[in-house]
């Protein structure tokens, strides 16, 4: 084996030095530079400090937010396994390792607006459920009016309604919805139509979706002869033996057909994925959607208006190795850069992620 040439050796030498982490993208880098400068260096010590998502800055002030990251402890309703009160914390330490950088994009969402931990929701009658839904509404209705474009980790998928009643503006929003369960039957469950079987279609009779501008993907299981609604007021129900034929690409067509350019919601609930992958779900379903299709799909959604987004039903006391938390955070980051890029698009690149 030949030896290797000083000349060679030194040119090795070279391109090891630098800082720690530096890119060769300018933009990016100089993103690296100033969280150092602010202190908010997320590659650290992820064990220290107080624990936010995505290592944003932790602000409740409504002025200082364009993408607001918040956690929704909404666990009442919850018909099978108990535990997604614990959502948001798990998810939060989760996401702490995920980011800052788009790996694909090589996008920051940090640069393009002003993403802050807004904090949990508080149910201070967490027994009484319609007061639970009120607060839900009220506080995300504070956000559209402050032009605030939320990400939320729950939580039941009961939340979801209330959010976008919340954020609907009278026109209803469009809606790519992934699930094992359409969740939209009908009347009351276990004593109140406020429970995670009939989400979208309280949402629907409100006026706060379209459910023509509505696609539901991953759908499958014991409950699928329940969802009628959701043909019949003319949402695009994708079940998983449909997916398994048209694939992500075939399913991402029908999206555009629905969608197109206007405003939509993601709504991610964690049954929507497989059992085996993601176990720590409150109502786990076979033969679903793997991570790898559900990022694909999640991606294929760039470009589109995403005005908000949530992942639910994250049900830690089944997952002790976190690994369902863990793809929650990694599928709120790619959600998190492409909402603030249509918060960027739609209001400006006026400010950008503050430490300070
Ligand atoms: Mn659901």
């Amino acid at each position: 084996m030949a030896k290797l040439s000083a000349e060679k050796l030194e040119r090795i030498k070279k391109a090891a030095e630098g800082r720690f982490l530096q890119s060769s993208d300018p933009d990016v880098d100089s993103f690296l530079q100033r969280m150092k400068a602010e202190n908010a260096d997320v590659f650290s010590d992820v064990f220290a400090g107080e624990m936010s998502f995505y290592n944003a800055p932790r602000r409740d002030a409504l002025a200082e937010i364009d993408v607001a990251v918040v956690g929704v402890p909404f666990e009442v309703g919850a018909p099978v396994r108990g535990g997604t009160r614990l959502g948001p914390r798990s998810a939060r330490e989760w996401s702490r390792v995920r980011g800052p950088i788009h790996d694909a994009w090589n996008i920051v969402p940090f640069e393009m607006c002003s993403v802050a931990d807004y904090g949990d929701v508080t149910f201070p009658n967490p027994h009484d459920i319609d007061s639970c839904v009120e607060r839900v509404a009220k506080i995300y209705g504070t956000f559209r009016e402050n032009e605030i474009y939320p990400l939320s980790f729950g939580g039941v998928h009961t939340m979801t309604h209330p959010i976008l009643r919340g954020l609907a503006d009278g026109e209803g929003i469009g809606m790519v919805h992934i699930d094992a369960h359409c969740d939209t039957a009908r009347g009351k469950f276990q004593g109140s139509i406020y429970n995670d079987c009939s989400v979208f279609l309280n949402a629907a009779v409100e006026g706060a979706i379209d459910p023509e501008r509505c696609v539901q993907i991953g759908i499958r299981g014991s409950l699928t002869p329940f969802w009628s609604f959701s043909q019949e007021v003319g949402m695009r129900v994708i079940g998983m033996d449909e997916f398994f034929e048209i694939g992500v690409a075939g399913a991402l067509a029908e999206i555009d057909k629905a969608i197109g350019d206007g405003p939509f919601y993601l709504t991610i609930d964690t049954d929507g994925i497989d059992a085996t992958f993601l176990p720590g779900t409150q109502l786990p379903e076979p033969f679903g959607l793997t991570t790898r299709e559900v990022l694909l799909l999640v991606r294929g959604l760039r470009g589109k208006e995403m005005i908000g987004g949530d992942l639910c039903e994250l049900c830690p006391p089944y997952d002790p190795h976190g690994i369902s938390a863990n793809i929650c955070g990694a599928l709120g980051f790619e959600m998190l850069c492409m909402i603030a890029e249509t918060h960027a698009k739609r209001f400006g690149r006026q400010r950008k992620t503050s430490w300070r």
